[in-house]
């Protein structure tokens, strides 16, 4: 179905029927292909799938979605239909999962059957949903989409402006409480035009491999938006990105361009040792993000691959990565300069543009900022200044104009590239009960990668015998497996002010 509208999906994907790339490899995932002409039928049905259920536009439809050929359906029918989908992290916890829900109002949700069973016990508890759609294996008395999609009849396209909200995603809060991010249907050109075409220089005949997982901004762009972009093909993961899967996935497609976090990177080049790295030997970029790369991270990984990593930044709020080294042009410990179209400022507390190589926050401009955060004015107002996106990292800018993270201007740290909340992690140690207080700070691990580390005070009495393992199962089921503290320091006291906050700068230069 042709159509002007600026609704990204025309762009996307009924684009490649128009220019004869309909029966092309849009997809490949285990024994499963899609390709564009399939992609572009399929997604035409999801608006009856929609309406049967009383689902209209706008309304949002959450995603809980390995990556499988099913979530690229789901997302482009959802943006044909006007649905928004809000594509969630597939690792949260059932309480995380409440929050979103509700926080977002989803009237629907598609989840992957192996994570049905941790979603299940929150199903009852949520005044909007609709419908549940279970993708692949037992639905288990809910919704099973492929059935539920074969009775569907394809509808036309909603129109939508490049202005309109398109879709959401949930980026973490310093208080933990995750932020809905609304991006409009323009920002995905928008990312696609800026750093895939001129710092990716992405071509139809690549075959791209992330990763990272498509609910991730990062993973969202580097496997979906830019190869579909110029009718390339990406390969998809479904399970978990360790590093036997992935150099298994890479031996088997070999990839041109491959993107992950600095993590996987370095567990790769752990597992690779000496070498030789399967799937490597048609690859003509590799992409990292989400935290910063250690120099000697890229640079073994140059000597294992002969093929450098780019290491950018970007956020959810900008979408995709707006500062980046460049193809052949690649400084390891800096994180490059400006991607073409995006501006960058940094600022000390003052709002005042700093001089020379002092530290300051780092604001961006460019085409893709979000329309905000959904139901939180302030924070909107305090982080989408005009033109200007407050990124919350501290940068200095080198002599020569390369651009080097200092940290960030909150307590905030990534973890294999998402946030993750210092308080959130020490709720959920005060829950144990052998747990007075608890603070946590980034420290380095083996490979100079950032992972929690918890200075915990431990109620009188307490027994400690196995405590270590059970404190770090108690994070991990409360708020997400990756969180969990890798290190646990029992001390008398933590450091405070005299108004009682932990003085956690402190107890940092001590990990
Ligand atoms: O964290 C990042 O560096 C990033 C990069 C691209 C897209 C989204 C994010 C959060």
């Amino acid at each position: 179905m042709t159509t002007t509208t600026e609704n990204a999906a025309s762009y996307f994907v009924d684009r490649h029927l128009a220019e004869g790339r309909g029966g092309k490899t849009a997809f490949i995932e285990g024994d499963r292909t899609l390709s564009y002409g399939e992609l572009a039928a399929r997604s035409d049905l999801i608006a009856d799938l929609y309406a049967r259920h009383g689902i209209t536009p706008e309304d949002r439809a959450a995603m809980i979605a390995l990556d499988v050929l099913e979530f690229p359906i789901i997302f482009w029918g959802s943006l044909k239909a006007g649905i928004v989908p809000v594509p969630l992290n597939t690792l949260l916890s059932a309480d995380n999962y409440r929050f979103i829900l509700r926080d977002s109002r989803a009237k629907a949700l598609f989840v992957s059957a192996p994570l049905l069973e941790t979603v299940r016990p929150i199903l009852g508890d949520l005044p909007h949903l609709r419908a549940v759609f279970v993708l692949g294996g037992d639905s288990q008395g809910f919704l099973d989409f492929s059935a539920e999609l074969a009775t569907c009849r394809p509808q036309p396209m909603q129109p939508a402006s490049a202005d309109e909200v398109a879709f959401w995603l949930y980026s973490s809060g310093s208080t933990g409480a995750p932020k809905g991010v609304r991006h409009v249907h323009g920002s995905l050109k928008g990312t696609s035009d800026t750093y895939a075409a001129q710092v990716l220089g992405i071509r139809q005949d690549d075959l791209v491999f992330s990763a990272a997982k498509l609910f991730f901004a990062y993973g969202l762009g580097n496997g979906m938006t830019f190869p579909m972009s110029v009718g390339a093909t990406t390969a998809l993961l479904s399970g978990r990105p360790t590093p036997q899967s992935v150099f298994d996935l890479m031996a088997e497609v070999r990839p041109t361009i491959y993107c992950g976090v600095p993590t996987l990177y370095a567990a790769m080049l752990a597992h690779a040792k000496e070498g030789p790295a399967p799937g490597c030997d048609r690859l003509r970029m590799c992409v990292s993000a989400g935290e910063a790369l250690p120099r000697e991270v890229g640079e073994k990984w140059r000597a294992l691959t002969g093929v450098d990593i780019l290491d950018g930044v970007g956020s959810t709020e900008m979408l995709h990565i707006f500062l980046s080294n460049r193809p052949g042009d690649v400084v390891y410990g800096t994180s490059g300069v400006a991607v073409p179209g995006y501006e960058l400022r940094l600022v000390d507390e003052s709002g005042k543009e700093v001089e020379g190589d002092a530290v300051g926050e780092l604001l961006v401009n460019g085409p893709t900022a979000a329309d905000g955060y959904w139901n939180k004015r302030d924070k909107s107002r305090s982080t989408f200044e005009g033109v200007w996106t407050r990124t919350g990292d501290k940068y200095q800018r080198q002599a020569d104009g390369r651009y080097v993270y200092c940290g960030r201007t909150d307590d905030m740290f990534k973890v294999s590239g998402i946030w993750v909340a210092p308080f959130e992690v020490e709720q959920a140690l005060i829950s144990h009960p052998s747990v007075l207080e608890a603070a946590v700070v980034p420290a380095l691990d083996e490979n100079g990668l950032e992972k929690p580390k918890a200075f915990v005070v431990l109620k009188d009495g307490a027994a400690r015998d196995g405590l270590e393992d059970a404190l770090k199962d108690c994070v991990k089921e409360a708020i997400g497996k990756w969180k969990y503290p890798r290190w646990i320091e029992l001390v008398d006291e933590l450091p405070k002010t005299a108004t009682g906050k932990i003085q956690r700068y402190k107890l940092r230069s001590q990990a």
